[in-house]
């Protein structure tokens, strides 16, 4: 009899150990982000910015195209002033800034570009990828193509922050909506 209570104190120990070491397996699984990325049964829905550029089809993105323009040397403008987009759909925003100006410009819209899913900023000599651009500085000549999927509804203010190019009329809107 005193055997078998032995035995039966070295089964409860041997299986509370084994409890443990589950537990502790489980909830590193469930800790790690990187496990979320790998399980399939999360669904089509990314969790996270990363998995979202992957999970846009970027080969439908619109093109809109805003060229920096200048009427003499203090009246300038983004034509068109103000852009319509939708909410969770891709776009190539390309930004040109003509070669006969005489002056670079910004395209700086930070509060929108943080509400934007960004896979790269390209043009023919460079690629750049980041999670979300502040400005956009194009030299006299210069274009670029952002590569963005707006997530959040709003209205977002577009300027040149370039001393006095704002009161020039460079200035703007994106409005995203529903
Ligand atoms: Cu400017």
């Amino acid at each position: 009899m005193r055997d078998c209570s032995k035995i039966l104190h070295f089964l409860v120990v041997i299986f509370l150990f084994t409890s443990l070491i589950v537990f502790w397996g489980c909830s590193d699984d469930d800790d790690d982000p990187s496990d979320h990325v790998a399980c399939p049964e999360l669904g089509a829905t990314p969790t996270n910015a990363s998995d979202w550029v992957s999970f846009v089809n970027w080969d439908e993105a619109e093109e809109i195209t805003v060229n920096f323009v200048e009427n003499g040397s203090d009246d300038f403008t983004f034509e068109p002033r103000n852009l319509s987009m939708e909410v969770n759909k891709a776009y190539k925003l390309k930004l040109q800034n003509p070669a006969g100006n005489a002056s670079k410009h910004y395209y700086t819209a930070g509060e929108f570009y943080q509400t934007c899913v960004t896979r790269k900023a390209e043009d023919s000599k460079a690629e750049i990828k980041v999670p979300y651009f502040k400005a956009v500085e194009l030299l006299i000549g210069g274009t670029t193509e952002l590569f963005i999927l707006p997530t959040v509804v709003g209205n977002y203010d577009v300027v040149c922050t370039i001393s006095g190019h704002e009161d020039a009329g460079m200035h703007g809107t994106i409005t995203v909506s529903p």
